[in-house]
């Protein structure tokens, strides 16, 4: 049985649950409480691992930290190397690139809105950080999108870490319809559409982002 370890919120974990979901992998997950010592002084230092984070993976004896590497190698592990971007027999195709291109982008982009969200103005100045620093960014999104249905032209793990993101953008900027097309296509993948009615908004809620930013 395969673990996943986080804390009991969406995070960097959040991607990688609805990966599972959509691999329909069998799974548990350890959630640990936040500021709780079960994780610091126990797991921790437990984790066969010399990069012991969270979130981790368990696999058997394997141990798994990194939250863009755990999909990676969920994805290999079943062998649907197309959600990398690859070839269905996992050989090169110039759309891995565009994966990790887009991943990366997505990272800094996340990166931006959790630093800014904690900056005590960032409520009353909202509107004018989203058109000066994130619109832009946004925009290359809408580019590299364009027609298709998904990021890279067809569904990749980098779509459902991309999705997460939006998400936030969505609590942070309610007024703001961005990719609202796209979501819903995401949502209505029909593992993503069980996960979203069954288990999500009922441990990982946004709403707690309200306690540690300034909104
Ligand atoms: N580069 C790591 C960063 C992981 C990280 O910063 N995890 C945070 C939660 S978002 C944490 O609380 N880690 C527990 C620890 O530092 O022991 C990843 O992407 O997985």
């Amino acid at each position: 049985m395969i673990t996943l370890g986080y804390w009991t919120h969406r995070g960097f974990a959040q991607h990688i649950r609805l990966l599972l979901e959509y691999l329909e992998i069998e799974y548990e997950e350890k959630l640990y409480t936040e500021g709780g010592d079960e994780w610091y002084n126990k797991d921790k230092k437990e984790l066969k691992t010399n990069f012991s984070n969270l979130p981790y993976l368990l696999d058997g004896d394997l141990v798994i930290t990194e939250s863009r590497v755990i999909p990676v190698y969920l994805v290999k592990k079943l062998k649907r190397f197309d959600l990398l971007g690859q070839n269905a027999d996992g050989s090169f195709n110039i759309n891995e690139i565009a994966v990790l291109q887009v991943m990366d982008a997505a990272k800094d982009l996340i990166d931006q809105l959790n630093t800014l969200a904690r900056v005590p103005s960032f409520k009353q100045e909202k509107m004018k950080i989203f058109n000066e620093k994130f619109l832009v960014t946004l925009e290359k999104f809408k580019k590299q999108l364009g027609e298709q249905d998904y990021l890279v032209g067809n569904f990749t793990y980098a779509d459902l870490y991309f999705y997460n993101i939006l998400k936030y953008f969505h609590f942070f900027y309610p007024e703001i319809s961005i990719f609202t097309e796209y979501i819903e296509r995401i949502e209505n993948i029909p593992q993503i559409k069980k996960y979203l009615e069954t288990k999500d908004n009922k441990v990982y809620l946004l709403e707690r982002l309200k306690k540690i930013f300034y909104y």
